[in-house]
């Protein structure tokens, strides 16, 4: 059954010019199929340069907009359309714009897992990847950032020449993690590394090996000589763990780590997206414009 989908489906691309871009916390059989799996920045940047004009992007709907923006010629489809990120309807521009008048000499930073609205209400956005490197380019002593208060915290502690205040967001998946979880596992494996994702309490990063967003903990996962590898983040980026490192072993820092919402997109979505070309994502012009000034702020930096 899953075998027939994803021939269906690799037929279908062809057929349709489309190319599957796939998060790594996706489902493994999706990630099978994607051309290209990633972080939500490195696939905007590939929907950005491929030449494929119809994009299926296997990812909750703040990925599939951001690539929307940087490439509004394409079409970019999102499977499920009720694949939402609980963290980024946590902040609205309407509740934004207020809380801007409150610290009118503030620069807002926006973690790109927020909508197109809150991006346009941004003066910059960030990743997980580079939210450090953004702040410490800002000219500005006090930073408003949204919606993630645990990464926002993990810049704060980097970045100490800059005033942060922070929005209280969280991410449902990462924030239930808690010290005794930490305290757990290591326990259980005492020499095993803990690397984790910034979306985490500071309680667990800051007793962490290593910070990273899913793009790093790869990277450093292939660096290190240990053969077990403990992980603080979504459990679908073990298939890309696995496949680059097939001598490792990975434990997952919890095993409640798993986002429901990147866990809607089925084989049969992906498929159905396919063939009837739908959710297409559309954004407002003049948001669009906005937001996009924000994105290409931080992709040029
Ligand atoms: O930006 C992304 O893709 C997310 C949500 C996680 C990460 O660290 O890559
Ligand atoms: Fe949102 Fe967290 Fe799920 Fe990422 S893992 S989509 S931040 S709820």
């Amino acid at each position: 059954m899953t075998e027939n989908l994803q021939s269906e489906i690799i037929r279908l691309k062809k057929e349709k010019n489309a190319i599957v871009l796939a998060h790594h916390y996706q489902m493994d059989a999706i990630q099978e199929v994607a051309d290209f799996v990633g972080d939500s920045l490195a696939l905007s940047k590939i929907a950005m340069d491929i030449k494929e004009d119809r994009i299926i992007f296997c990812g909750v709907k703040f990925m599939a907009e951001t690539a929307k923006i940087l490439s509004p010629e394409k079409k970019v489809i999102l499977p499920v359309i009720e694949a939402g990120c609980p963290m980024a309807d946590m902040v609205t521009a309407k509740q934004l714009r207020k809380v801007k008048k409150e610290y009118p000499n503030a620069k807002v930073v926006c973690y790109v897992n927020s909508s197109a609205e809150v991006k346009a209400e941004s003066d910059i956005c960030c990743t997980s990847s580079n939210a450090v490197a953004v702040i410490k380019s800002i000219d500005a002593k006090q930073i408003l950032f949204v919606p993630d208060q645990n990464l926002g915290s993990y810049v704060a502690s980097q970045v100490k020449d800059k005033e942060i205040i922070l929005w209280q967001g969280h991410c449902i998946v990462h924030h239930q993690l808690r010290y005794e979880n930490l305290v757990h596992i290591k326990e259980k494996y005492p020499d095993a590394p803990i690397l984790v994702h910034p979306e985490c309490r500071p309680q667990i990063v800051n007793h962490a090996d290593f910070v990273g967003s899913t793009a790093q903990i790869i990277k450093k996962a292939g660096e290190l000589k240990d053969k077990k590898i403990i992980v603080g983040t979504e459990k679908g980026i073990l298939y890309s763990l696995k496949k680059q490192n097939p001598h490792k072993d990975f434990i997952p820092l919890s095993d409640r780590l798993t986002c429901l919402n990147m866990k809607k997109v089925s084989l049969e979505d992906v498929k159905d997206a396919l063939e009837n070309e739908r959710y297409s994502i559309e954004v407002d012009p003049i948001i669009r414009q906005k937001a996009y000034r924000a994105l290409k702020k931080m992709i040029s930096l």
